[in-house]
């Protein structure tokens, strides 16, 4: 077996022209000068992060200008976020991949060599053959994220194999959304089914919402603040929504399943429940009612430090608005291991206050009905992800990347080969960097499908470069959520360099391993075309609008007195559960206190920044000159105590003996003495991302304490702690 040495992909790959294109003046992209040229537009829906605005992209002359949002567009309420607007640089990177890359070894050493398509996709089809000759189909998995993944899972599933995971589910919403479905059977949703807009009452419980820049729901919040919601942020940091709230608690970190169980006690113990409710759609109200009698408030103060009169102020402020009452499901909630239990908490607080599925609660998401392209049946396979982890995490609804990983490594692996699609797994898994090696070294395949040189390539056999999302087609966007409506993404560009779309590339893939009857579009234009035939619509028409909105069949929310049956196993609102139970776990949430901070240590606190999407844009030239570097936020207390100074630099040490990158320091309140903060998405290695290279720290390094969900195997990334290394003059 062949050992890979980790190559930095270097300057084998060429470099274009090195002038700053005409718009990108002072970091934003600005209007031609009037009266010049052909405007032409062209419909998108923005890829700079993963929520799926529709756009509009403006050429001049042939030249791109600027991208708007579609006004059209429910989903984005016509707008995009300083991300999407800095989309053109997503396309302009110069240090985009521009060729396949092959690793060979030249003089006893490994590099990468550029290859034409044809070499590399022959490769590839080879190798995978030998996986399905040898071992089985099922041993090639796909670690993936975003839309264009779709692609190559189709891919993997007509090949005969469905082993796949992402960290969108482990490493983000995954124990929310199995907290959620074991609790009310369905999930919070993505885009989250809540009905801000017409919430009287909102918490958002360590979800930063106007930091976490997911558009449309930071309108959907500031309409209701403007409309006089009364919002109560519980964030140990001073965040954005907090400086809004009517009540910010400033909660010890890791304490939060106290509070929801006080804040239940609250409702029971007072009579402040929507008893009709829990009556008609839930089951164990008493065990419930019992097992929350000892949380109360007075005791729950003493872990939480929130008073016991803000307890029950802010519990009867959920009542009174109730079911116009939202307790926020979060979205990135993986924090100390027990992620799946406070899901669940929030969940039954939520059912407490009757707002799943009422309005100004949550709502019921609706998709519109689009047939996919008939293609024949995929071949069943004989093993699921799961089967690589046998008996671990019994409520792991979809592959868990840290399985996946632990199953590629050594002569007897589970897995054989990867397809690796849009994630950067180094910076987006933590103290994962020595099992990617390992794994690298086990694996007979490892394709790495993406943009841009990231640390991921560095790991790979082979690099494929897709083109960006404004030169390609993808699927159409259809989500689940108030407004059913289709939105499409076309090419405003020919493709730059020899870079390729995903569909392109599966296809060729397929055509090579014999699945020719699974890709029987000449191209992608042409399956999108016959899908919208079928619910009324043509390529033709969406090319002109981009957003086409559908009349919804079902009602937004449950009608006074409906019977439902909950996708649960009593078919109601599970308070107690005895699925849990059943496994060994608890059947309802209990408080553990977190870890405490070692003497001479910091909690490491992290989460987004308004101008990136993780590290998948800090090499933009348009988003770096908005914000080229992230800062780490040091209560002034602490910046006293190790004499640090506004502005200095630090670096930073883990228990485990990892530093960081120097990262630049700002003093703030806005933190307390006990943790420290910073952006997730910097202190990039590759030193192909010539300018986000070295710039600023990465979290991800400094997490070697990290706490995985015995219910379904997420990995909590709160248990962190962190001291200074002062920079020497
Ligand atoms: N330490 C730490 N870890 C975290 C988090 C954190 O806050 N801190 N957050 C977690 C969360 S919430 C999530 S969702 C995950 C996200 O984790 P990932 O999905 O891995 O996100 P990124 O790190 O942005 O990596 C995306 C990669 O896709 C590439 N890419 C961009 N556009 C395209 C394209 O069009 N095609 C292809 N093929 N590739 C493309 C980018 O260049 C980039 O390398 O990370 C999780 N991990
Ligand atoms: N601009 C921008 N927006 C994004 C993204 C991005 O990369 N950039 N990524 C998107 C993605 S994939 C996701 S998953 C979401 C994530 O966005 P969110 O779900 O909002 O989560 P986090 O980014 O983890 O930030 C959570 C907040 O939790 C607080 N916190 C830390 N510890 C505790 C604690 O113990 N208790 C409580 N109550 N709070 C605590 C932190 O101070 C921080 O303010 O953002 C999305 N939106
Ligand atoms: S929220 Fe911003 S970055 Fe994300 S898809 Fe919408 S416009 Fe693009
Ligand atoms: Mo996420």
């Amino acid at each position: 077996m062949k050992r890979r040495e980790f190559i930095k992909v270097s300057s084998l790959l060429g470099t274009s022209a090195a002038v700053a294109p005409p718009f990108m003046l002072g970091g934003c992209v600005t209007n031609p000068p009037p009266g010049t040229g052909v405007v032409s537009k062209s419909p998108t829906i923005c890829d700079m992060c993963f929520w799926k605005c529709a756009g509009e992209v403006y050429k001049e002359d042939g030249e791109l200008w600027k991208i708007t949002g579609n006004e059209d567009d429910l989903h984005s309420g016509g707008r995009l976020c300083t991300r999407g607007t800095g989309g053109p640089g997503a396309y302009l990177d110069r240090d985009r991949l521009k060729k396949p890359l092959m690793r060979v070894t030249v003089d006893g050493r490994q590099t990468f060599q550029e290859v034409s398509w044809d070499e590399a996709l022959h490769f590839i089809s080879e190798k995978m053959q030998g996986i399905a000759a040898s071992a089985g189909p099922e041993r090639l998995a796909m670690l993936h994220h975003g839309a264009g993944g779709h692609h190559f899972l189709h891919l993997l599933r007509a090949f005969g194999s469905n082993s796949h995971a992402e960290p969108a589910f482990a490493q983000c919403r995954g124990p929310r959304d199995v907290g959620f479905r074991l609790t009310v059977g369905e999930s919070a949703s993505s885009p989250e089914r809540t009905d801000m807009a017409n919430a009287k009452c909102i918490v958002l419980l360590g979800s930063h919402i106007g930091e976490n820049l997911h558009n449309a729901q930071v309108q959907t919040l500031a309409e209701a603040i403007n409309k006089d919601v009364t919002l109560i942020t519980v964030d140990p940091r001073f965040s954005v929504p907090a400086g809004k709230s009517k009540y910010w608690l400033p909660i010890k970190p890791g304490t939060d399943i106290a509070l929801l169980l006080a804040w239940m006690n609250v409702l029971i113990s007072e009579d402040l429940c929507d008893t009709d409710y829990l009556d008609r759609y839930a089951i164990g109200f008493e065990q419930l009612a019992e097992h929350v009698r000892e949380y109360t408030p007075e005791w729950v103060y003493l872990e939480t430090g929130i008073r016991p009169e803000v307890i029950r102020e802010t519990a009867r402020e959920l009542a009174k608005a109730a079911p116009a009452a939202i307790v926020h499901p979060g979205r990135h909630a993986v924090w100390y291991g027990d992620d799946t239990q406070r899901s669940r908490a929030i969940a039954m607080l939520n059912a407490l206050l009757g707002s799943w599925n009422r309005k100004g609660g949550f709502y019921i998401p609706e998709k519109v009905a689009l047939p996919e392209y008939p293609i024949p049946e995929y071949p069943k396979p004989k093993f699921s992800t799961g089967d690589a982890y046998p008996g671990k995490w019994p409520f792991a609804s979809q592959g868990v990347t840290n399985g996946v990983i632990d199953a590629s490594i050594g002569e007897d692996a589970f897995f054989k080969g990867w397809l690796v699609y849009g994630t950067n797994l180094p910076q987006s898994i933590p103290a994962v960097k020595d099992k990617l090696r390992a794994a690298a070294n086990s694996l007979d395949l490892l394709v790495v499908v993406e943009t841009m040189p990231s640390e991921m390539t560095g790991y790979a056999d082979v690099i494929l470069p897709e083109c960006t999302y404004l030169e390609r087609y993808d699927d159409l966007r259809n989500s689940g959520e108030r407004h059913p409506s289709l939105a499409l993404r076309m090419p405003a560009f020919e493709p730059k360099y020899e870079s390729k779309p995903g569909w392109w590339i599966a296809k060729q893939l397929g055509n090579r391993l014999g699945l020719e009857e699974y890709f029987p579009w000449q191209d992608y234009a042409e399956k999108l075309d016959w899908q919208l035939q079928q619910v009324g619509s043509s390529l033709e028409e969406m090319q002109k609008i981009g957003v086409k909105n559908f009349p919804r069949k079902y009602p937004l929310y449950f009608r006074d007195g409906q019977r439902v049956q909950f996708a649960t196993p009593s078919r109601k609102i599970e308070l107690y559960s005895q699925q849990l139970a059943d496994k060994g776990f608890d059947p309802m949430p209990v408080y553990t206190p977190p870890e405490p901070v070692p003497s001479g240590y910091y909690r490491l606190n992290y989460g987004r920044m308004p101008a990136h999407t993780f590290g998948k844009t800090t090499n933009n030239p348009l988003l770096f000159q908005l914000a080229p570097e992230n800062q780490l936020w040091v209560n002034p207390m602490v910046a006293n105590e190790w004499s640090i100074k506004n502005a200095e630099y630090v670096r930073l040490a883990s228990p485990s003996g990892a530093i960081s990158n120097k990262i630049r320091v700002r003093v703030t309140e806005r933190i307390g003495p006990d943790s420290v903060f910073m952006a997730h998405g910097f202190g990039h290695k590759s030193k192909r991302l010539r300018l986000t290279a070295g710039v600023g720290a990465d979290d991800s390094e400094l997490m070697s304490n990290i706490k995985i969900d015995p219910i379904m195997g997420s990995t909590g990334m709160r248990s962190n702690f962190v001291t200074f290394v002062k920079e020497q003059a």
